[in-house]
């Protein structure tokens, strides 16, 4: 694909998420894996030259419930902003976004630089602090249906992450319950174990993804394990909250 081809989608992506309007997936077979990772990196440029600023990055389909629930099979990354937090405990404005989902996750706060294969002790000594957090995930394209370059290419659906307090990484963080509620109802129920089989495993292929990239995970930096459970459609006037065992909390209402 040609670098003019890559801005064209770039920027087809980069202004539905703008305009929080609908647009269609790229055709089937029309960009390979490679690039939809040029793409995004490409959108996400043009966010920077707006003047967001990274704050890390994301990780895609880590549990089956997301796999079966998308109808995508492989792990994706995507990349995250100061602009797209939101903060715990605030408010969401739906006008901003598409058809917004949210799903429970954990949050890393990276302590000493990472990058390329790395075992899950490494990982671990990475990690200065971890913090239950939610990820509003908006997939621009149509009905939220995309193939996996599609997907890859709008930044794997980033929209919104709201964490919660960080706590130090001496916990075992390798099944702890997770319970996401909305208006007081629980609707979903789940285990960080449900992340790759231990949520650390996650930190690990983000190490490696970053590193295929060009790119290393930096202290400071913020990486989303993905989401334990499935995602939930958001709507107007709502409540929600999600409760992880040892960890605390974090909620957020949508306006
Ligand atoms: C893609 C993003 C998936 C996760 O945690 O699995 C994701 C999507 O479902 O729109 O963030």
């Amino acid at each position: 694909m040609s670098e003019t081809d890559i801005q064209t989608l770039a920027e087809r992506v980069d202004d539905a998420a703008r305009q929080a309007r609908a647009i269609d997936q790229f055709a089937t077979g029309s960009l390979t894996v490679e690039d939809a990772y040029a793409v995004q990196a490409a959108s996400v440029a043009r966010r920077v030259q707006r003047g967001e600023a990274p704050i890390g990055i994301k990780l895609g389909f880590t549990s089956r419930a997301k796999m079966v629930q998308m109808g995508v099979e492989d792990l994706i990354w995507g990349r995250l902003t100061d602009a797209m937090l939101v903060e715990e405990g605030g408010e969401i404005d739906l006008s901003a976004y598409v058809h917004p989902r949210v799903e429970p996750e954990l949050a890393f706060l990276i302590d000493k630089p990472l990058a390329g294969r790395v075992t899950l002790p490494q990982a671990q000594a990475a990690i200065g602090a971890v913090a239950p957090a939610m990820e509003i995930i908006d997939s621009r394209y149509r009905d939220f249906k995309f193939d996996l370059p599609s997907v890859i290419a709008d930044n794997a659906s980033s929209s919104g992450l709201v964490i919660g307090a960080w706590r130090r990484a001496d916990l075992d963080i390798a099944n702890l319950g997770m319970v996401m509620s909305l208006d007081g109802e629980v609707r979903q129920v789940g285990s960080s174990a449900a992340i790759l089989g231990h949520p650390l495993r996650a930190l690990v292929a983000a190490a490696r993804l970053v590193a295929e990239a060009g790119m290393s995970l930096r202290p400071g930096d913020v990486v989303l394990a993905g989401a334990a459970t499935a995602a939930e459609a958001l709507r107007p006037g709502q409540h929600v909250d999600l409760r992880v065992q040892y960890l605390g909390g974090a909620e957020f209402h949508v306006a």
